[in-house]
């Protein structure tokens, strides 16, 4: 080593995480139809009709159920489209994102 070298005595220490994750949720309303919930969890959130049907299901009987879990910009796309379905539609069904 000549007496021109830089000798670095650091220790960077790094830490990973998982992105985060958000949960798209559904809740209930005494209007928005059955039918209309069903369809938009299968366009949408890419549900079948039979889990479609069990999460309207719990919304209706609950108040509130998962639509499903995505990155934060996955969720909010998903909740912001549904939304534009409801109110095209004159629906008043409300989303909202909650962090897992
Ligand atoms: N409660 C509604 C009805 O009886 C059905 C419903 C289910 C509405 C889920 C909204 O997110 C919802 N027609």
């Amino acid at each position: 080593m000549s007496n021109t070298d830089v000798v670095i005595d650091e220790k960077v220490k790094v830490t990973i995480s998982e992105p985060k994750r958000w949960k798209v949720i559904l809740l209930n309303d005494d209007t928005t139809p059955m039918e209309f919930v069903i369809s938009l969890l299968m366009e949408v959130f890419k549900h079948t009709e039979n889990s479609a049907h069990d999460i309207m299901l719990q919304v209706h009987e609950t108040g509130s159920g998962i639509a499903g879990v995505y990155s934060f910009e996955i969720a909010e796309a998903k909740a912001v489209e549904a939304t534009n379905i409801a109110r095209t539609a004159n629906h008043q069904l409300q989303i909202k994102l909650e962090e897992e």
